[in-house]
């Protein structure tokens, strides 16, 4: 073996070591973000948050019709204390189309198995996919257009 070969033969083994490293270290699950947002309503105006435990969900606490942010990847409970059936939250695109949430019309993202939607009377759960972020736009009322506010992805 000449020295060029031996040149060659380091590099690919150095390459090697550091791509098995780095799948190494992706292998390493990060850490899990989760959280439970509590929402109410004020009549049919508006929503509010009235409190958010956990971690990658933030919101102005009381006030109405506030902006959401979430993370990319975390897992997130709605209770919506304004009821289900009286106020169905729900969360749309750009084009005001339904991706997911408790109105009874179609969403987008309903069947898909990584968002994983999960009700309970007045409770949603879902899992923000990198594909439902794409999209995901605001939350409304699905009777009172007027109870909306924006939604703000945050990459993980
Ligand atoms: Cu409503």
């Amino acid at each position: 073996m000449n020295l060029s070969r031996l040149a060659h033969l380091f590099i690919l083994l150095t390459l090697l070591s550091y791509s098995a490293c780095s799948q190494n270290t992706d292998a390493i699950p990060d850490e899990v973000i989760e959280a439970t947002i509590i929402i109410d309503n004020n009549g049919a105006r508006e929503y509010m948050v009235t409190s958010i435990s956990g971690d990658g969900a933030f919101s102005d606490i009381d006030s109405p019709n506030p902006e959401i942010e979430l993370t990319i990847g975390g897992r997130y409970t709605f209770i919506n204390n304004s009821g289900a059936n009286s106020h169905p939250l729900d969360f749309r695109n750009k084009d005001r189309a339904k991706l997911i949430g408790q109105s009874r019309n179609t969403g987008l993202f309903d069947d898909d198995p990584a968002v994983n939607i999960l009700f309970d009377e007045d409770i949603i759960t879902f899992t923000l996919t990198e594909q439902l972020a794409s999209g995901l736009f605001d939350y409304v009322c699905a009777f009172h257009p007027g109870m909306n506010g924006s939604i703000t992805v945050i990459e993980n």
